[in-house]
């Protein structure tokens, strides 16, 4: 079935958005203008955008480390991302989080996560939850070729198959964990298979377009909120940059893959797809980055404006603060 105009528009702004917001934060965290470390995801931008298409604030997601792509296709804000990266008070969770715990309930967006799978077991439960408030939601939890050889995606994915849970298991296979090839660690060539001991759909995906990943994640959505239980969704992707902004991939990764996978970047893939088959004009497709262009400048002004939280910040929204006797805090 054709895709509307409206979704392939939607996707294409926000892969955009996406590529621009890490590419703009990757120069303000070389700048020290951002808290802690940066994982970008540039390069992924087809799965969480595909899956995300089929979303609304209703459902649920559950992120890794390499949250950002999650958070903006989950429709939470740039400018307070942004913020939040940069440890700023008007951060959506007030700059306490940062890159790796950036989270908005309001958009059904539970978090990222910086322990390996954790965000896992998180989407489970999140889809126990919507099937017996009978909600209508489905949950999808996002989680790297690494985090599958996790105990906890086992559990996690036995259990939600055991209870027919409405979860999307989405394994974004960019065939590194850190330095560690997947070949080395995954004993299989497709995660996918995998899926076959939990007596659930495995099925694989090219991670490198937005149309096919939509198609797949439609399918395993409608299976979930049917009733018939969770599937297991595995993109062939590649990320683009090192695994933090630091990290130096060349060390690990031969410049001829670095090559071939680029030339296979989603973004101009898609736009070259999209005004080929007349689909969208090419200038409506200029429209589009120069406004994300201008929102990702303001998203960044908006971060570099707002304030450091007070002090008293330190005591709110937690589960623990420093004993009292520690002088003066307070
Ligand atoms: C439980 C746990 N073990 C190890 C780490 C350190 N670590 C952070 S990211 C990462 C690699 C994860 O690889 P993958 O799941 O493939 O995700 P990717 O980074 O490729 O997106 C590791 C080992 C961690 N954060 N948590
Ligand atoms: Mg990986």
């Amino acid at each position: 079935m054709a895709i509307p105009k409206e979704k392939l528009s939607w996707m294409y702004e926000t892969m955009y958005r996406i590529r621009r917001f890490e590419e703009r934060l990757l120069e303000e965290t070389q700048k020290g203008n951002a808290m802690g470390v940066a994982h970008t995801s540039d390069g992924e931008e087809a799965g969480p955008t595909g899956i995300c298409a089929h979303l609304t604030d209703n459902d649920w997601i559950a992120s890794t480390h390499r949250g950002h792509g999650h958070c903006i296709a989950k429709g939470l804000e740039t400018n307070r991302m942004m913020a939040e990266i940069f440890g700023k008070i008007d951060g959506l969770c007030k700059g306490k989080g940062g890159s790796m715990h950036i989270a908005d309930f309001s958009k059904g967006m539970l978090g990222a996560n910086a322990i390996v799978g954790a965000g896992i077991p998180l989407a489970v439960g999140a889809a126990f939850s919507a099937k017996y408030k009978e909600t209508g939601g489905v949950a999808v939890a996002f989680f790297g070729d690494g985090a599958s050889n996790q105990g906890v995606f086992h559990e996690s994915i036995n259990l939600a198959s055991v209870f027919k849970l409405p979860v999307i298991f989405a394994c974004e296979n960019n065939h590194y964990a850190q330095s560690t090839p997947v070949e080395y660690a995954v004993p299989v060539k497709d995660i996918a298979d995998r899926a076959t001991s939990y007596g659930i759909p495995g099925v694989v995906v090219d991670g490198m377009d937005v149309t096919a990943v939509y198609e797949a994640a439609g399918e395993a959505i409608a299976r979930a909120r049917a009733g018939e239980g969770p599937t297991l969704l595995e993109m062939k992707t590649y990320r683009f940059h090192g695994h933090y902004h630091a990290d130096v991939p060349r060390t690990y990764r031969l410049e001829e893959e670095e090559i071939e996978w680029k030339a296979r970047d989603p973004i101009p893939a898609f736009e070259k797809s999209l005004t080929e088959q007349g689909l969208i004009e090419a200038s409506e497709l200029e429209s589009i980055r120069n406004k994300i262009e201008a929102e990702i400048e303001a998203a960044v002004e908006f971060a570099l404006n707002s304030p450091l939280p007070p002090i008293e910040e330190l005591y709110t929204d937690v589960y623990a603060s420093y004993p009292t006797s520690v002088k003066g805090l307070r």
